[in-house]
């Protein structure tokens, strides 16, 4: 029994990386799977996922990380069944020399696609469904990543965490948005999402840098918030359905074992829960109530106004 408890219980949560392109997605994806920093540019074709586990501070549940490295439109020259095994690296590759890829390169390259040839891409499925958590990157060098990430946060669900990584930190020589400007456009957007759900949906930002690894500790524990919200979420539906089996129970026991009314208002009122049943008894005896009162009022009244009459009579003839 101990033993069971010592393993804990096991959550799978899905994470996904987003951005423009170029923005070191897949850089993070492979980082946070172990792998060291490539400074080989190989643009991803399509979606890929990995596994991987995490830990919540020292607590001893399994939690299975699901991680996503969306593309938003893929490339897939390959039909179907000779698709190569996209997690071993392999794919398109553009040299870094050649210069950066702006946002629309990737529809050059998709053209030439017969229809049975269609990538996993964010254009095929909707990738937020079942997401707990959105990593969105941008290039703090190049501002249109930045225009891409705050067009892209105002459509992640209201409901969803996301943490916005201004990566190439090791560039900030170089960079073209400011803090202050970042800053602004977070709030911005942070108001528009206050609505049932915070603080857990607020945008997070950080600055990173996928070459020095610098900020990785800080993504790590991040995801302590997307974490936190699904346990939360999972232990309010185990109180529900709970709570539902309780007077589920209740309601066969009364039922089976021909208990009194008397008897099932006490278990009621004993295990302090809002027995249907009981509040409609409750509600019955109430207006029997009220009814009788009634009665008394009126036998009362009338008792009055035959006695007065009787007497004026009495008067009357006497
Ligand atoms: N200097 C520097 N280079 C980086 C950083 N992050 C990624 N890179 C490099 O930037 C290039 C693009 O990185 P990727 O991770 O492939 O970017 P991506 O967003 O997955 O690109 P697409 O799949 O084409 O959308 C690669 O050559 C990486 O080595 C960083 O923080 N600093
Ligand atoms: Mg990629």
């Amino acid at each position: 029994m101990q033993g069971k408890f010592q393993k804990g219980v096991q959550y799978n949560m899905k994470i996904i990386i987003r951005g423009d392109i170029r923005t070191g997605k897949s850089t993070l994806f492979n980082r946070l799977q172990g792998g060291p920093f490539k400074e080989e540019y190989v643009t991803t074709p399509q979606i890929e996922v990995a596994n991987i586990q995490w830990k919540y501070n020292q607590a001893n549940d399994i939690i299975k990380v699901e991680i996503w490295d969306v593309v938003d439109k893929g490339i897939n020259p390959t039909p179907i069944n000779r698709r190569p095994n996209l997690s071993d690296g392999t794919g398109l590759k553009i040299d870094n020399k050649q210069g950066p890829v702006t946002p629309t390169s990737p529809t050059r390259l998709t053209t030439e696609l017969s229809p049975d040839q269609i990538a996993l891409d964010a254009a095929t499925i909707n990738v937020y469904r079942n997401t707990h958590g959105v990593i969105l990157m941008f290039d703090i060098t190049k501002s249109w990543t930045f225009d891409y990430a705050i067009k892209e946060l105002k459509v992640i669900p209201e409901n969803m965490s996301i943490l916005l990584l201004g990566n190439f930190g090791d560039l900030s020589s170089q960079r073209s948005i400011t803090r202050s400007q970042i800053y602004q456009s977070i709030a911005d957007c942070n108001r528009l999402r206050v609505t049932e759900y915070p603080p857990a949906n607020m945008i997070r930002y950080v600055e990173t840098s996928m070459l020095t690894g610098f900020g990785l500790e800080y993504i790590y524990k991040y995801l302590g918030i997307p974490f936190l919200q699904l346990q939360k979420d999972i232990l309010r539906q185990q109180l529900e359905l709970k709570t539902k089996e309780l007077v589920t129970l209740l309601d066969t026991l009364d039922d089976s074992e021909h208990i009194s009314a008397s008897a099932r208002k006490q278990h009621s009122i004993t295990n302090d829960i809002r027995d249907p049943k009981l509040e409609v008894e409750q509600e019955q005896d109430r207006l029997e109530l009220e009814k009788s009162a009634l009665k008394d009022l009126w036998d009362k009244e009338s008792r009055a106004i035959s006695q007065q009459e009787s007497g004026e009579s009495g008067e009357k003839y006497h």
